[in-house]
């Protein structure tokens, strides 16, 4: 089995059930011990039998040379630490983003401003350089997207980066404090309490891991005494302006339409450091967060810091709220170790998956609220509807005609179901029946998500599934596979399978937009930047030995045919690109210098460099821009 793809001119297809099934035991057996406790057979779903793959109809979804995409989709891009763009239905890749890497191409963790962006140390040199990006979510207007900005989360250093989508380039990034593991991330979709503003101003953010607080070497041995914070950021400035300390932990977050809830799924309510205590408890959570409370509560000055933080920290454990009245947190007991948690587009709802238990938990939000109100007694009376839905679910897509779509990691496969017929069967109407449909995915898959489905505009078009293998999916290319996108028409009874495409490592989350909700600019405006570089400021200032080389570009020149710098020099180039034509971009690269950055037309970019070694560098335009594109180029002298 190990082998089937060694032979590239004999390779045929190992099959799709033997793949499958092979899938389906490895991952069974990844759970053990696991799988008797949490009776992973144990579904009782009798749903309809996933039926064969429906052969793509092609002219369904495929677009022509030269037509244009339906839909932008948002990706993120996992531990390659950018964002992405593709055009849906076509799958086609329209832009990386680079936000928490570094990109040669565009010069991201090379110019000045992105590493300004990026964040350096003493020396200048970039802090992190790494980053893992799971979710991309837009900003809100009236319920769907206002093409202001894209929020995505870096989980391995804490930190979340704005995207702008005028460029879709990366404006801000912040470190949260006192948080590990930040995972789950979504702006707000109106405040709370001021009805005029009925767009984003916060973005919530889930820790996934717990940690000292502060994490400064104290209790490294006694992880009873770590925690978890829950964040929030305002949008605009990107300072985080509150956070709320949880029992247990936080992986993904959903946000309410009304503003007044935000909630984070709980798979480690146990608190526990590691797997067997984490999968201790029968049932974990869904943690709502009351927004309006805590920010009274901040107001109030009832809050604490954490170490060097000044960011005021509200208690949000269950021991300072156990009076619902005042509560800031209420804990909604959930299958066991949930994955997921999504809001339904007519708002009423959040749907949060099982994955050890083969549920999806339907929270009503009108029942949360009554629950603050002291109107209810259990948490768990929140709870509307809990249908069984397959084996491993883990997140939930929504096509506002009242059905849910929802990953099952295990099955390799999405369930349709529908919401009125699973909470009338909670409510006991055996009749009722939940499951609408199943399809194979190929396979495991990840997240899912629908075209325009977090927004009240969810369209129930396209359903986007990113799954996490691939093999015999597409040519053998070493041991490193690619992850497969698949594009479900969701239009039908049915759903059927429209097209398979490829993804680098590791899309997990994204959104599907339709393109007349994206604005963007396809040329800077030359004003935007101060250090822009004109005829009259042109030339090489030298300051001691600091020289600025101020330089412009204009196809198929640079200003200036030569160069000329000392060794020692502390060399800045600012480069301004004078072509106003839209998609004539200029590159700029230095031999030796390890110097590589694009300039768009009329944007101003600059770099910063020691020249500690002497001799003639050709510095060329690296990026094609005209006929004499490899004429353009200057000598870049560094004398002795
Ligand atoms: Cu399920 Cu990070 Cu959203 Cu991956 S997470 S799939
Ligand atoms: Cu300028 Cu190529
Ligand atoms: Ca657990």
């Amino acid at each position: 089995m190990a082998n089937d793809n060694s032979n590239n001119k004999d390779h045929k297809p190992s099959g799709d059930s033997g793949r499958r099934s092979f899938l389906g035991k490895t991952a069974l057996a990844g759970l053990a011990g696991a799988g008797a406790v949490i009776g992973l057979s144990g579904c009782k779903d009798d749903a309809p039998k996933a039926g064969k793959a429906a052969p793509a109809s092609a002219a369904a979804h495929e677009k022509a040379p030269g037509q244009l995409d339906d839909y932008y989709h948002f990706s993120s891009g996992g531990h390659s630490g950018e964002a992405r763009i593709l055009g849906l239905p076509s799958g086609r890749t329209l832009r990386r983003i680079p936000v928490f890497n570094i990109d040669p191409m565009v010069g991201w963790g090379i110019t000045n401003e992105s590493k300004a962006i990026m964040g350096t140390r003493a020396d200048g040199s970039l802090k992190y350089t790494t980053g893992d990006t799971h979710h991309v979510h837009g900003s809100y207007k009236d319920g769907t997207y206002d093409s202001r900005w894209l929020f995505v989360n870096d989980k391995i250093h804490s930190r979340l980066a704005r995207i702008r989508m005028d460029t879709m380039e990366c404006d801000k990034i912040v470190e949260l404090p006192n948080v590990a593991g930040f995972h789950g991330v979504f702006p707000d979709k109106r405040d709370p309490v001021d009805p005029a503003i009925n767009y984003t101003t916060r973005v919530f953010c889930g820790a996934e891991f717990h940690i000292p607080l502060p994490n400064d070497g104290r209790d490294l041995d006694d992880p009873a005494k770590w925690g978890a914070l829950f964040s929030c950021v305002n949008a605009a400035t990107m300072e985080v302006v509150w956070q709320c300390r949880v029992d247990g932990n936080m992986d993904l977050v959903a946000t309410s339409y009304d503003g007044k809830l935000a909630a984070s799924n709980q798979y480690n309510a146990e608190n526990a450091p590691d797997l067997a205590g984490m999968m201790a408890a029968e049932r974990d959570g869904c943690l709502f967060f009351h927004v309006e409370r805590i920010e009274a509560l901040v107001k109030q000055g009832k809050f604490t810091t954490i170490g060097d933080s000044k960011v005021p920290v509200v208690d949000g454990r269950k021991a300072a709220n156990e009076d619902p009245k005042t509560a800031v947190t209420c804990y909604v007991p959930v299958g066991k170790n949930p994955h997921g948690v999504n809001a339904s587009p007519d708002g009423k709802y959040f749907v949060c998956s099982g994955k050890l238990s083969p549920t999806a938990t339907v929270i009503d939000l009108a029942l949360v609220l009554k629950w603050f109100d002291g109107g209810l007694k259990e948490p768990r009376d929140t709870v509307v509807a809990e249908p069984e839905i397959g084996l491993g679910p883990l997140h939930t897509a929504f096509d506002g005609k009242g059905n849910a779509y929802t990953s099952l990691f295990l099955d390799s496969q999405i369930v349709k179901w529908n919401l009125d017929q699973a909470i009338a069967q909670f409510k006991g109407d055996k009749a009722a029946k939940p499951v609408l449909d199943k399809i194979d995915v190929h396979y495991q898959p990840g997240h899912g998500y629908s075209s325009m489905g977090e927004t009240k505009e969810a369209d129930g078009k396209y359903f986007n599934s990113g799954n996490k293998f691939s093999k015999d999916r597409f040519l053998p290319v070493g041991p490193l596979h690619c992850e497969t996108e698949q594009l479900l028409d969701l239009s039908g009874a049915k759903m059927v399978l429209l097209s398979d495409h490829t993804a680098y490592p590791e899309p997990h989350d994204g959104i599907i937009v339709r393109r007349d909700r994206v604005k963007t600019t396809q040329v800077h405006t030359m004003a935007d930047f101060p250090n822009a570089v004109s005829a009259e400021t042109a030339g090489v200032e030298r300051k001691g030995n600091k020289a600025h080389v101020r330089l412009m570009s204009q196809a198929p020149n640079f200003s200036m045919p030569i160069i000329k710098v000392k060794r020692g020099d502390e060399v800045t180039i600012t480069l301004t690109n004078h072509d106003k034509v839209e998609d004539l971009t200029h590159g700029c690269a230095i031999p030796t210098y390890n110097i590589n950055f694009i300039v768009n037309p009329q944007e101003t970019k600059s770099v910063t460099f020691k020249a500690d070694h002497v001799g003639a560098y050709w510095m060329y335009c690296t990026h094609f821009c005209h006929a004499l594109h490899l004429e353009m180029r200057s000598r870049f002298l560094v004398e002795a």
